[in-house]
């Protein structure tokens, strides 16, 4: 049970895009939250699909909780695994308009910032610890063009002022979410995967040294 001397955990997952009615992240992270009885006290937070809201949002959210480690979720439709991601990119190119009918083409998310920011999570660890939990996963070297590169990208942003330890992780979509022939992963796998990423996410250890790289 956790209390107010233990460290805070920051997981955020987004609202509904694209005309889905929901968001599997959403519903892991929120189900999460619910049965959570790990080692720290975890909020989580939902995050408008909308480029220009997300740096305030999650700014707001990391002034208000104080988190040690921030774990940032999205849906990923398509993917067959839970992707802990590598790298966040300085841009915005967006296939669909955001929820807010914004849809920027080739634009840098910050002007003066770096080209890319690596996640502080320890990816293969994660991988390896959602393997050993039987759910699938991979190291994903691409978090994509749209809103979840951008908040990847504005938290290691704020993840460097403030020195948090943080990171993204695309998940799988659920039975009965949007297109039916492409993969999916149980609910409960998704919620027990993200309770893994958590845990692990707090593991102060370093990350394992394997490979988890990819020729394309
Ligand atoms: N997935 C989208 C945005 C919100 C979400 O859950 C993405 O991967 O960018």
């Amino acid at each position: 049970m956790a209390d107010a001397t233990e460290p805070t955990v920051l997981l955020t997952a987004f609202e509904p895009f694209g005309g889905a009615a929901g968001n599997p992240s959403w519903d892991a992270a929120s189900a999460l939250a619910a049965s959570w009885d790990g080692p720290a006290r975890l909020v989580v937070e939902r995050l408008p699909v909308v480029f220009a809201e997300v740096r305030q949002r999650l700014a707001a959210a990391i002034l208000e909780h104080r988190p040690a480690v921030v774990v940032a979720t999205g849906l990923a439709e398509g993917r067959a695994a839970v992707t802990p991601e590598r790298v966040a990119i300085n841009v915005r190119d967006a296939r669909i308009p955001d929820n807010a009918g914004e849809q920027p083409v080739d634009e840098p998310i910050d002007p003066h910032g770096p080209a890319a920011y690596f996640s502080g999570l320890p990816i293969k660890r994660i991988v390896a610890g959602l393997r050993a939990a039987g759910v699938p996963a991979a190291v994903s070297n691409t978090a994509g063009t749209f809103t979840c590169n951008q908040v990847f990208y504005e938290l290691m942003s704020l993840a460097g002022r403030d020195g948090l330890r943080a990171g993204f992780v695309h998940v799988p979509a659920t039975p009965g979410f949007g297109t039916a022939d492409l993969p999916v992963v149980p609910l409960d796998d998704l919620v027990r995967a993200l309770d893994v990423v958590v845990r692990e996410s707090l593991d102060p250890r370093p990350d394992l040294v394997e490979s988890g790289g990819a020729e394309h």
